[in-house]
């Protein structure tokens, strides 16, 4: 089977080493040996990447389009602007699922819009860390019975 993609957007880089209140103690390596030891438990393969740069992250959802099985993806702000990451991911046509380590619906007006949204099949918030392993789970269960949603 085709690993799953765990992408990452901006800032994500800096997990654990600022605003320890809203994201946690827990560093983007952290999540990564987390995504790793859950996916290999799901018998999933995990490609985990992050960037800064919106157009990486349009380049990688176009590569997971030939060689992913499905995308989970924290675009950080970019949720809340970015029409490229919508257009992308419905592109890509795959199971996705949009993740948040916060509640974005407790947090400020403008983290309540998600562009990307309505471009997966959905959307796992407030978790912390564990969001991306729900996200993983959910991933594994739409893969295995073959669905996108
Ligand atoms: O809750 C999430 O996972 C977010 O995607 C995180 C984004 C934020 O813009 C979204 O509204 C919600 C921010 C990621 C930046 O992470 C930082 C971590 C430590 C210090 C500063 C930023």
């Amino acid at each position: 089977m085709k690993p799953v993609y765990v992408l990452n957007g901006p800032n994500l880089n800096l997990l654990g080493l600022r605003e320890p209140a809203i994201y946690g103690t827990a560093t983007l390596a952290d999540v990564e040996a987390l995504c790793k030891s859950h996916a290999e438990a799901l018998g999933l393969g995990l490609v985990f990447r992050q960037s800064n740069s919106e157009g990486e992250l349009v380049g990688w959802i176009h590569e997971a389009r030939e060689k992913a099985s499905g995308i989970a993806i924290n675009a950080g702000a970019y949720t809340h602007t970015s029409v490229a990451l919508h257009d992308a991911l419905k592109a890509a046509d795959l199971p996705a699922v949009e993740v948040h380590l916060s509640n974005v619906h407790k947090r400020e007006a403008f983290r309540h819009t998600s562009l990307i949204a309505p471009a997966v099949t959905g959307v796992i918030c407030g978790f912390g860390p564990q969001s991306y392993v729900l996200a993983l789970s959910a991933l594994h269960s739409f893969i295995t019975a073959n669905k996108k949603g």
